[in-house]
């Protein structure tokens, strides 16, 4: 393990006021996306999509590292060209998403533990070599009657821990993702508690692990209630709750926080990063980035909606959606950026 390069690289994704696209849905999400739009769900049009993404003029002036799917790492572009190359071309760094999946918990209905490990040292040597310098894992955490149990969250923050050693042994560095899933009707205030304490049992198993704090990113859920809630909380108010739970919970060596937008929309994700930003300026330890799929995805893809004509226009609206975003990163984004991109 270098040391220092996995310092520098996690440092170089929160850097610059930059944050992170998850384009690593797996083909059955990617497919379900597309089916919506009317897209064929096809390994061509998978590739369309993601050549797109990548080509876009400008991404890299917001946007540090791209998540991918084994499928994508693996693609060209329709001239023959690497994807990766086109990547790191725009001065984007190469992520790949590791684990295979969250499936049902033996013995914890309702809850889901994320698999992957198996073989996971050898996947990670040739992800390497192939040029990527980070890597991406989910846990999955479900809120309701009786859950999450005490057993899913450890199972889950043990697996965190062990696949985030693998990564830095294979000079990767990790994306930790603990997401706390917002369908249900829970409170913010369970959700805050759940958070927390995911939180806090992940960070004792990344200490047994040996995981090195400086060369993570934590990818986790904002604090907020459910989406069945009644009592739905204002921007401000789930900006101080999400920033006090990371507080008690994430250790000051963390260089970057980089949130999942999980359902939110676009603008919503964008409003309560931004309000994080300048409520909480200077008085938190680690940047606080994004990692967002379809709060930067979706409206672009629903504007290509899989046609050549429209990839012009598709890529303008991605970009602006990353522009929005690294505007939240410095506190300064506001709705009218939407209609303007600036
Ligand atoms: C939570 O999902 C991650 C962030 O995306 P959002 O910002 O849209 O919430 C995302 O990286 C996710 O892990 C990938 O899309 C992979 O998802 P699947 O379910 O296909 O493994």
């Amino acid at each position: 393990m270098n040391t220092q390069e996995l310092i520098n690289t996690a440092r170089a994704l929160v850097a610059d006021d930059k944050g992170l696209l998850a384009m690593d849905e797996s083909n059955p999400t990617c497919n379900k996306r597309f089916a919506k739009l009317g897209i064929p769900q096809t390994e061509e049009a998978r590739r369309d999509w993601r050549e797109l993404i990548v080509t876009t003029p400008g991404l890299g002036e917001c946007i540090s590292g791209a998540i991918l799917y084994d499928e994508t790492i693996r693609q060209r572009k329709k001239d023959g060209t690497p994807l990766i190359q086109a990547i790191t071309a725009a001065g984007i760094i190469t992520g790949i998403k590791v684990d295979t999946g969250a499936k049902d918990m033996a013995g914890h209905p309702g809850e889901k533990i994320t698999e992957g490990l198996d073989g996971l040292r050898d996947r990670l040597k040739e992800y390497f070599q192939m040029g990527a310098r980070f890597a991406k894992w989910r846990a999955v955490i479900a809120l309701g009657e009786g859950i999450p149990s005490r057993g899913c969250i450890e199972a889950n923050a043990q697996a965190l821990a062990r696949y985030a050693a693998l990564c830095q042994e294979a000079g990767l560095v990790p994306i930790v993702e603990p997401e706390v899933l917002m369908e249900g009707e829970h409170t913010l205030a369970q959700c805050f508690e759940v958070t927390e304490e995911v939180l806090r049992t992940i960070f004792h198993h990344l200490y047994i692990q040996r995981v090195m704090l400086e060369g993570i990113i934590l990818k986790p859920n904002m604090v907020l209630p459910g989406l069945a809630c009644q009592v739905q909380e204002t921007v401000d108010e789930v900006a101080d709750a999400t920033v006090q739970c990371l507080l008690r919970a994430v250790p000051a060596a963390v260089p970057g926080i980089a949130f999942l937008s999980g359902g939110q929309s676009g603008e919503l994700a964008s409003a309560r990063l931004n309000a994080m930003n300048l409520r909480f300026k200077l008085r938190h330890p680690w940047a606080l980035a994004f990692s967002f799929a379809r709060a930067i995805q979706q409206p672009a893809m629903e504007i290509w909606s899989g046609r050549d004509a429209n990839v012009k226009t598709a890529q303008h609206a991605l970009l602006q959606r990353a522009r929005c975003n690294r505007a939240a990163r410095r506190g300064e984004y506001s709705a009218a950026m939407e209609v303007t991109g600036r």
